[in-house]
């Protein structure tokens, strides 16, 4: 299968991010994700208790949103909807409807995914990439993985979820305002242009966001 509009293949798999040169948070003892929102009581999920559920293999291709895409990936975890219909949905407060999630990582960095994105069947919680545990340039200790959403979905290091009965406010600028949905496919880049407007913008970030991602990785990174 090709490429979604206006990706061009990247060699490999770069650390790319909003952190740009900051190194990855470190990995506490014993990793919990939150459980916050609207749910009857919070609590804490710690990952031990989420790796007995099913688990399963996701091979992909990774698309940011700035225009890169890294191909022939193969993802391990359990899958979004797995861990939400065994774990999460049983918490909620009586009557909630909940139409996104938050998703948190250690670094601070969220995105809210609607709830019909993130229980579509190619969302993980991945903790293997490739047939090895996360390192952290990827999002260790495990990452939201959206394959059919840009990679500001793909929420790295992540550590909380907050279920939401209404969209959140979008706090971005007008100009790199984030699409709501980002699907890849639809070419959702940007909440108010369509997104082959802004790819011409969005291109030249690439080299500078990815050097300075690769300055804070783990490890040597061409
Ligand atoms: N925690 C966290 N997750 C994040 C980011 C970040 O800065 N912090 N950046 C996002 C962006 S914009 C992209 S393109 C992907 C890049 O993932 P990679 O570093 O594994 O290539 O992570 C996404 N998830
Ligand atoms: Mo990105």
């Amino acid at each position: 299968m090709g490429l979604p509009p206006g990706q061009r293949r990247i060699e490999g798999f770069p650390r790319f991010g909003t952190h740009l040169s900051k190194p990855a948070p470190a990995v506490p003892a014993d990793p919990v994700i939150e459980v916050r929102g609207a749910v009857a009581e919070e609590f804490d999920l710690p990952l031990a208790s989420i790796w007995a559920l099913p688990r399963k293999e996701l091979p992909a291709d990774f698309h940011c949103v700035a225009g890169w895409t890294a191909t022939g990936l193969l993802w391990e975890g359990v899958p979004f909807e797995t861990f939400y219909r065994a774990l999460v949905e049983p918490a909620l407060s009586p009557g909630t409807s909940i139409t996104h999630v938050m998703c948190g990582g250690l670094d601070g960095f969220e995105a809210a995914v609607a709830i019909e994105d993130i229980l579509a069947d190619d969302v993980l919680i991945a903790q293997n990439l490739n047939g090895q545990p996360l390192d952290s340039d990827h999002g260790a200790p495990v990452r939201l993985v959206s394959p059919s959403q840009y990679g500001y979905m793909n929420v790295k290091h992540l550590s909380r979820i907050n279920v939401l009965t209404t969209a959140p406010p979008n706090t971005d600028g007008p100009l790199l305002r984030s699409h709501p949905r980002a699907r890849v496919w639809q070419e959702e880049r940007h909440g108010l242009l369509p997104g082959r407007v802004v790819r011409p913008f969005y291109r030249p970030l690439i080299n500078p966001i990815r050097r300075l991602s690769a300055r804070g990785s783990s490890t040597p990174n061409p």
